[in-house]
């Protein structure tokens, strides 16, 4: 295949990327789109998922040449290894970050940081209460305590069963039964799917598949969900609030610290050192008028949430903020961090600095937090950002103007507490047609699409059609900038959509959080079913990924299938190879778990499948289409 040279109007829709793509090009600046030329083309045997390295027999390429692996593997078990592989990574990723929050809450509980405490009390005892922890007269830390040592029996093996399967309709929890799916330790199954993957193991597609199900959803109603609920303890529960999006958020006189990753465990230290009086002192001595701190990708989805703190941008985004030469410190936790953040960085005067062992990247800055000295790890890195500002060369620096404004913090409490305390006026809007279903549309940016095309054309495209959208990670900035994040966007609702949200005053696509937040979708999904009396996907629901590209990504649509959440993929995962993999992703699935996979790269016609499943869904509760 041909290389072709992108245009930068090909590569994004959006002005701040365009312009800032042009000063990379001037200032002689790499990026992904540029590095992607390079790669390109893919190897076919890995974009189908036809290479296997899981030994030293091989590595194996299967082809109608050669069909089996040297172990005798046929197309369909390696691709199904690679599958299994690849979830048990994004699950790790969502899971591993849910631990480090229980290690906070444990800290916290236990007395061993004066840096954290308990935010939400209220919360604290009604997630307590949920898991049959008692509550009455005792200590909020005592409660703590026990609260952190059940979400650590959650990632072992000696249970049968995860604390939020009592967020599970009954029906849901049945067909994960019959079908030995039950996730029973978010580890035991990861450390699972590794096993059975080595050569030798599990050598039957489907069976491998089903366990990829299971893995996910271990993710979904475990790790992800507790890294949710515990960062609302710590932090708050977010509840609506103004914020701005774009890289228009970054500001020529003062000091800019962008914060990425996906813990709020960093970030929300840094939100408080950039407002401790002797450091804004300091910023202002160095010829800065103060210090400004942004988000990018997930950690700034989290503060966005809790704290109202601005968006630079998201995945893609993240290069180009620091084209801007404007930026003295990027700091960073962990996942979707560019290791070419440190080059672009070296361009100008950024400085990188990481703050989990887990995540270093060679070139920047380590400076370790830890639950008992974040606040001090945080001055210490504002600190580090102010000195950097007398380094800035203005000659270099233009920041594109024109932030946008959005509204942010819908909780599913904030949701309740929008609609009297109750979901009754939703279920009664779809009963109704004016609200026909939901959909969640989360995930990422690929430089392998014009950056946010699909995530703001297939949005706009379901609100017209009376279907409400939940967005997370990466598109909510795309909504951001497309202006569907405020009320006003109920203009671009149809009719019904825009009497209900208009009338609750909130936007038709509301923001619900970061890449993990993803739990809080299917906890809302749950309460519905609950409501109704049906299983999640009896519902007309649906999830959507257009731009992703992440192992993470490919975990939470596994999640959502496994719990009964049709949902649409921009692009297929690397399963093509296999056709016992693929028809089971896109139908197989269906006879199964009540859900499957829809893959259409174009927006419009993947509002249309979206669509028409939803009318068939709400056939299926008796309701007009
Ligand atoms: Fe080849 Fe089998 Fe080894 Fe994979 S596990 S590299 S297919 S011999
Ligand atoms: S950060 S997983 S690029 S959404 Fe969660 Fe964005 Fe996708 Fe990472």
């Amino acid at each position: 295949m041909a290389r072709t040279k992108k245009t930068i109007e090909e590569k994004s829709i959006w002005d701040d990327a365009r312009q800032m793509l042009r000063k990379a090009e001037r200032d002689g600046v790499e990026t992904a789109w540029d590095r992607l030329e390079h790669q390109t083309p893919h190897c076919n045997f890995c974009e189908t998922g036809l290479s296997c390295r899981n030994c030293t027999m091989g590595p194996c390429r299967i082809s109608k040449k050669a069909p089996l692996g040297v172990c005798g593997a046929d197309a369909d078990v390696v691709v199904a290894r690679n599958f299994g592989r690849f979830v048990a990574g994004g699950s790790a990723g969502h899971s591993d970050h849910g631990r480090d929050c229980i290690e906070a809450l444990h800290a916290v509980a236990h007395g061993l940081t004066q840096d954290y405490t308990i935010k939400d009390e209220a919360k604290l005892i009604r997630i307590a209460n949920e898991l049959g922890i008692a509550t009455e007269g005792r200590q909020p830390l005592d409660i703590a305590k026990d609260l952190s040592a059940e979400f650590y029996a959650n990632y072992g093996s000696l249970r049968e069963e995860l604390s939020f399967s009592c967020r599970v309709p009954e029906k849901r929890k049945q067909i994960w039964k019959d079908l030995g799916i039950t996730p029973r330790g978010v580890d035991r199954e990861i450390a699972e799917m590794m096993h059975r993957t080595h050569m030798g193991c599990d050598n039957d597609a489907a069976n491998t598949m089903l366990h990829s199900a299971r893995t996910c959803l271990g993710d979904g109603w475990a790790g992800s969900m507790i890294a949710t609920e515990i960062s609302d303890i710590l932090f708050g529960t977010p509840s609506p609030r103004k914020s701005m999006v774009n890289l228009g958020v970054i500001k020529e006189d003062q000091v800019n610290i962008l914060v990425h990753g996906h813990n709020p465990i960093v970030s929300e230290k840094i939100v408080e050192a950039v407002s401790d009086p002797e450091l804004v002192a300091l910023a202002k001595e160095k010829g800065a008028t103060g210090i400004n701190l942004a988000g990018l990708c997930c950690t700034g989805n989290e503060l966005m949430m809790r704290q109202g703190i601005p968006l630079a941008g998201n995945h893609l985004m993240t290069e180009l903020a620091i084209v801007t030469g404007a930026v003295e410190l990027i700091v960073v936790d962990y996942q979707c961090i560019m290791p070419s953040l440190v080059t672009i960085g070296n361009c100008y005067h950024t400085k990188m600095v990481t703050t989990a062992d887990k995540a270093k990247f060679t070139g920047a800055e380590h400076v370790k937090f830890e639950v008992h000295n974040g606040m001090a790890q945080a001055k210490k890195v504002v600190r580090m950002a102010i000195e950097r500002f007398p380094l800035r060369n203005t000659n270099r620096v233009e920041i594109p103007q024109g932030p946008i404004e959005m509204i942010t913090g819908f909780s599913n409490e904030s949701l309740l507490a929008a609609m009297g305390g109750t979901l009754t006026p939703l279920v009664e809007a779809i009963k109704a047609g004016k609200v026909r279903g939901a959909v969640a549309i989360v995930g990422c940016n690929n430089p392998k699409y014009q950056q946010d095309h699909c995530n703001v054309n297939l949005t706009r495209e379901l609100i017209k059609k009376d279907i409400l959208v939940l967005v997370t990670g990466c598109v909510t900035s795309a909504a951001g900038k497309a202006g569907l994040l405020v009320p006003e966007a109920i203009e671009m609702a149809g009719p019904g959509l825009k009497e209900i949200c208009g009338a609750l005053g909130i936007p038709p696509v509301l923001h619900m959080g970061s890449c993990v937040d993803n739990a809080r979708i299917l906890q809302l999904a749950a309460l519905l079913a609950n409501e109704l009396g049906v299983d999640i996907s009896d519902l007309p629901l649906a999830g959507s990924s257009p731009e992703w590209y992440s192992e993470k990504a490919a975990a939470i649509g596994v999640y959502c299938v496994a719990s009964g959440i049709y949902t649409h993929l921009g692009h297929p995962p690397n399963i093509t190879g296999s056709s016992v993999v693929t028809n089971l992703a896109l139908e197989g699935l269906d006879s199964l778990l009540g859900a499957c996979f829809g893959i259409e790269p174009d927006p419009f016609k993947a509002a249309e499948l979206i669509d028409q499943r939803i009318k068939v869904k709400r056939q299926g509760l008796g309701l007009k289409p």
